[in-house]
């Protein structure tokens, strides 16, 4: 089993990479991520480079300054005047990145949905993510277990409606909560992803919920900024975090105890992945339509066991 899965892998390669029986000469792949500076899309950027470089791609990288879809849009239609080959993106609006995406779609570049998705995904060749409801869900399984059979208020801190992945991840938590009646939900407080609203979303809450017993952070911004919201209130470890993600900051709050668990995701396969897929749309070669890729419950226990899944600030 292990010849035939190596020969198969080295066939895969060789097909991507060659130039001999190329179907076309435009080789340039662009990426356009949900924010720029951030360790998961830096990961995933990271993956998908090292990816292109391997089948003979290039990657350009445009991101813009926030996560908003305006912004997104504005580096979408800039690729107007050289269309890449395919492009790799992560919308941050899951109905507002439709049309330009659709501009791009109709000069013929082949479109891959990496992390976040349209609710139309018919657009996309390929479309690659963590199982973000199994996600939520397992977040919630593992803040019950840090709590115990205690009962308890949980928050749950959103980033911007419209943003498919941590939507996932709050429907998902809210569904597996069902299962532990123990823990109340006072809602799903959205924080336009920005840490200094999930910080002040913390601060109200405690302030409004005495028995606040846990949070559920869906992604690295609201993680860090319910992390400074328990730090100012002094409630660290006092009140159970659970986060999303892995950057270098979430790494650290594990270690110190401000989280008591991480999801981790894997980024730089999303990237790694939205390369191959693009490519092998553009040879002609089959393409997988849904691609999930894996996460990792991260705890001060095994965290240093499994740190191949902490995020990159640099390749
Ligand atoms: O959690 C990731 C990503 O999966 C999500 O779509 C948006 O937020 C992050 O980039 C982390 O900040």
């Amino acid at each position: 089993a292990a010849a035939v899965l190596l020969a198969a892998c080295g066939s895969g390669q060789v097909g991507g990479s060659g130039g001999g029986d190329s179907v076309q000469n435009n080789k340039q792949l662009a990426l356009i991520p949900g924010v720029q500076a951030e360790p998961f899309y830096i990961s995933m950027q990271c993956g998908a480079e090292a990816e292109a470089k391997k089948l003979g791609y290039t990657v350009t990288t445009s991101a813009p300054q926030k996560f908003d879809a305006a912004l997104q849009t504005e580096k979408v239609n800039a690729l107007g005047s050289s269309p890449p080959a395919a492009l790799l993106i992560a919308p941050t609006d899951d109905t507002a990145m439709l049309a330009p995406i659709q501009q791009v779609a109709n000069r013929g570049t082949k479109i891959v949905q990496v992390d976040t998705a349209l609710k139309d995904s018919s657009l996309a060749v390929s479309s690659i993510s963590s199982d973000n409801v199994e996600g939520g869900k397992l977040a919630a399984q593992t803040l019950a277990q840090l709590v115990g059979d205690k009962p308890g208020s949980v928050l749950v801190l959103d980033t911007i409606a419209g943003t498919s992945t941590t939507a996932a991840r709050a429907q998902g938590f809210s569904d597996e909560l069902k299962n532990h009646p123990n823990l109340k939900s006072i809602g799903i407080q959205f924080t336009q992803n920005e840490p200094e609203q999930a910080a002040a979303k913390v601060t109200a809450a405690l302030a409004s919920t005495p028995d606040l017993i846990g949070i559920f952070a869906t992604n690295l911004n609201t993680g860090e900024g319910a992390a400074t919201g328990l730090r100012n209130a002094g409630k660290i470890g006092q009140v159970n975090l659970v986060g999303f993600d892995a950057s270098p900051s979430e790494v650290d709050g594990l270690r110190s105890g401000e989280y008591q668990a991480l999801i981790a995701q894997d980024p730089a396969m999303i990237g790694q992945q939205g390369v191959d897929q693009a490519v092998a749309a553009l040879e002609n070669k089959p393409v997988t339509k849904t691609l999930t890729a894996p996460l990792h419950s991260l705890t001060k226990a095994n965290m240093d066991a499994n740190s191949q899944y902490f995020y990159k600030q640099q390749c």
